[in-house]
């Protein structure tokens, strides 16, 4: 939905199973769809899998080998927000990249959003500074 370009290798920083829809393309408002993703931040981008690469899979650099990203955005310059205001659902984060596309992050595990709050924060603080 965004690039079908990969993007280059950096390392992963975190992943793991959320909700997640997108709710903006290029600006342009999207009906909601929520589903579960396999999802994984490298030190520049947010990769969305349909489903968790198999254990056994050999890591090839930054990606789970044998498995395609369904799509990624660039988080330069992204905006990282609580979804509060944008769902009934709780633990929400509301990502909005520079082109324009927007999507909510969802986990029932507080912590485990929490977690992916910092991760996110920390590094398009650390692309904000390069
Ligand atoms: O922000 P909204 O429109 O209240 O979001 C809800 C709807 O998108 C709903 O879909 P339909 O209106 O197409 O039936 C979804 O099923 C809900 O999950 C959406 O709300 P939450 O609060 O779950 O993000």
């Amino acid at each position: 939905w965004l690039t079908n370009s990969t993007p280059y290798p950096s390392q992963e920083e975190r992943s793991g199973l959320l909700n997640m829809t997108k709710i903006a393309q290029g600006g342009r408002k999207l009906r909601k769809n929520w589903g579960p993703a396999w999802v994984v931040l490298t030190g520049n981008s947010l990769v969305f899998y349909r489903e968790r690469p198999p254990q056994s899979a050999p890591s090839q650099g930054w990606a789970p080998a044998g498995s395609r990203p369904e799509s990624s955005v660039d988080l330069r310059g992204a905006a990282l927000a609580s979804g509060r205001q944008l769902s009934s659902r709780r633990n929400v984060l509301h990502i909005r990249t520079v082109p324009g596309h927007e999507f909510l992050l969802q986990s029932d595990e507080e912590t485990e959003l929490r977690a992916w709050h910092r991760a996110l924060r920390a590094v398009i603080e650390r692309l904000d500074r390069e």
